[in-house]
């Protein structure tokens, strides 16, 4: 893959920390040695951010790899770590989340309100016969309780497993038989694009095969009409408010099952990824701080994502909590009402650092960066991107047109199963290179490997290897220790396979390829479907490109391409496709030259924003659909078959 590769890392745009930022960092440059020196010790000094009612006897426990065990002996309890203690220490007055609904309602939540509301939904959780160890799966849109929910949960030991509320009846039913869950929390609805969309009935219909459920918890968002059973079902308002609003926090080990959290994997099953306690908490908290900067006392944070996606767990609700910070966080989509909604939200809170995906970056391209100059965004001093690699024009579109070209990028590496920021910039430190996540961070060990496991040399690719365990990593899929092994360590003996391809480039730096199953095989090149969208993305017409292999009877694979065009390019016609083809061949070379390009309205995408290249990949390939239910909007792929009926 090198020659097309290196096109893509003559990328040499820099730059560097803005002064201010790197002279007040929460992290120096000295952090990177003094956590090689000792990586476990490291983890202990940041573990001492945390309260612990007893501290641990040993740091980690490894002896029965790879299953770990992190602070061994320790004893705490994340919900007292992420409210009650910041209380205590006086704050109880301080703002945990400005919420704002999407029809414009607001509600402003402290501390202290917090710990009360926390405090009764555990209660009610208790008198509902939860005990410690026992799941709870959450249903929910974008409200504070299904923070209150995820807290009451921890507050009594008993994992949550919150459930995206944009999957089906079917993914929910899975999950609850998976994890055998008894208790789901829900709400009648949530507001998306500017009407109430129901979630009760995709929790009857799972139910229906969930006999052993005893009770489901409705919030009442929306108000409209849903079915009841009763004796099963109870409102929260009736169940939650009643209750004390005291309630004493028990310690649990270090060790304790926090939650559950459930991931695509390449079979039909869903993987259970399991978070314990203190190792988790320990490396949110940590990267929370570090990597974005994180001044409790004055800044204002937003993570643009759901709570149903790792990332709305790690820096919605445990990170900025533990850290005792204030959040924005939104219940709705960003063109409702208007296509300036995020902006307009950024300007009337203050937010200083805003974290997101690159699929709402490239959305915000395609609609003009006429938008957000709209709007004041002068307070944002740390931008952050997360969930696929980030192109580079969209890396330097979002610095330009949303941070003023002021704000350092950070570009996020990681997944649910690391449960925590893996590979990052540091805003203070590091010489931000657009779509490049640069480096480990202090006290995490990756390296990129050949197919026989050798690192391999700068300005060449492989595949992405964490090389050392890390506090916050998965401790087993739930129920089935063989499929961890067998997924995520046999790869590469004694190594964790990320199943993600990188690039090491002429300075060691790292560059994320997409997911190894992304590479394509063009005539015996391998390409990497990351940068033929940068290629693509790069072109002044086009707004967001997906990429896939599709099988071809000469080459092997032949690259098709998927693109939207930006406004006023739409409807191009062949003149267009001949200029993107020609774009890419002299971007990357002629052997990256898209065999097909689509010109579509949307492609279609999971709710964390990732493509669902398999998908079009069946379009590419002239099959039926696989599975479409973890899609945002089943209706794309009917438009893009449309589409495809004329000739590209
Ligand atoms: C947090 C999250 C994990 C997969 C991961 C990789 C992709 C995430 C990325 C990135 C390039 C980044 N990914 N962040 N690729 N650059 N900054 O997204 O978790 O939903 O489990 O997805 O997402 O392919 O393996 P998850």
């Amino acid at each position: 893959m090198s020659e097309a590769l290196s096109n893509l890392l003559r990328e040499d745009r820099r730059f560097a920390p803005p002064a201010e930022l790197a002279a007040a960092a929460n992290v120096t440059a000295d952090t990177y040695g003094e956590a090689s020196a000792d990586r476990v010790a490291f983890w202990e000094r940041q573990a001492r951010r945390l309260h612990w009612d007893q501290e641990w006897d040993q740091a980690l426990d490894w002896s029965n790899a790879p299953f770990a065990k992190w602070f061994v002996g320790g004893r705490l309890n994340a919900a007292y770590n992420c409210v009650d203690r910041h209380v205590e220490a006086g704050n109880g007055d301080k703002v945990a989340y400005h919420w704002e609904g999407e029809p414009g309602d607001t509600r402003t939540i402290t501390y202290a309100d917090l710990q009360r509301e926390v405090s009764k939904a555990a209660n009610a959780l208790i008198e509902l016969g939860v005990q410690t160890g026992d799941r709870v799966a959450i249903y929910m849109p974008m409200i504070p309780e299904t923070v209150v929910a995820m807290l009451a949960c921890a507050r009594i030991g008993a994992p949550h497993t919150v459930v995206f509320g944009g999957f089906s009846a079917t993914a929910l039913r899975d999950r609850i038989q998976d994890c055998d869950a008894r208790i789901v929390i829900t709400s009648d609805g949530g507001y998306r694009r500017g009407a109430p969309s129901a979630l009760k009935p995709q929790v009857d219909q799972a139910l229906a095969e969930c006999p052993d459920v005893r009770n489901v918890l409705v919030v009442k968002r929306t108000s409209q009409d849903v079915e009841w059973k009763d004796g099963r079902d109870l409102w929260w308002h009736d169940v939650v408010d009643r209750q004390s609003d005291q309630h004493t926090p028990e310690f649990f080990d270090a060790e304790h099952p926090l939650y559950v959290m459930y991931t695509s994997g390449t079979t039909g099953k869903p993987k259970g990824i399991l978070h314990t306690t203190g190792g988790y908490l320990t490396q949110v908290a940590w990267t929370h701080w570090g990597v974005f900067d994180i001044k409790p006392e004055t800044d204002i944070f937003w993570t643009a994502a759901d709570i149903g996606w790792v990332t709305g767990h790690s820096y919605i609700v445990y990170g900025p909590l533990a850290n005792g910070v204030t959040s924005v966080m939104y219940e709705g989509t960003p063109d409702t009402p208007h296509q300036g909604r995020w902006w307009e939200l950024i300007a009337k809170y203050g937010v200083t650092i805003l974290y997101c995906a690159p699929t709402a970056i490239r959305t915000f391209m395609k609609w003009g960066e006429q938008i957000p100059a709209e709007f004041d965004l002068t307070s944002l001093r740390v931008l952050g991107s997360v969930g696929e690699p980030i192109n580079p024009e969209a890396y330097v579109w979002y610095r330009t047109h949303i941070g003023g070209d002021r704000t350092p990028v950070v570009d996020t590496w990681w997944q649910t199963e690391t449960g925590a920021l893996m590979i990052s910039p540091l805003p203070g430190v590091t010489e931000g290179k657009p779509g490049a996540a640069m480096k480990a961070l202090p006290g995490i060990a990756a390296e990129v490997v050949d197919d026989a496991g050798n690192p391999v040399p700068n300005g060449s690719g492989g595949y992405l290897v964490i090389t050392e365990p890390w506090p916050a990593m998965l401790r087993t899929l739930w129920g089935d220790d063989q499929r961890y092994v067998d997924t995520y360590w046999s790869r590469f003996q004694g190594r964790y396979f990320a199943g993600d391809g990188a690039k090491k480039d002429d300075d060691g730096d790292i560059w994320l390829l997409g997911r190894v199953d992304d590479v394509m095989n063009v005539s015996g090149h391998r390409l990497s479907t990351t940068e033929i969208e940068s290629a693509l993305v790069s072109h002044p017409k086009v707004a967001e490109a997906a990429v896939v292999g599709a099988n071809d009877p000469t080459t092997g694979q032949a690259v098709v391409a998927f693109v939207i065009m930006r406004g006023s390019a739409a409807s191009g016609g062949d003149a267009v496709v001949k200029e993107l083809r020609d774009h890419v061949a002299s971007e990357i070379g002629p052997i990256a030259k898209p065999r097909q390009i689509l010109v579509v309205d949307e492609l279609p995408k999971t709710r964390s924003g990732k493509i669902m290249r398999r998908l079009l990949r069946d379009v590419a390939e002239n099959r039926e659909l696989g599975d479409v239910t973890t899609l945002t909007d089943s209706s794309v792929m009917e438009l893009i078959r449309t589409n495809l009926s004329k000739p590209g």
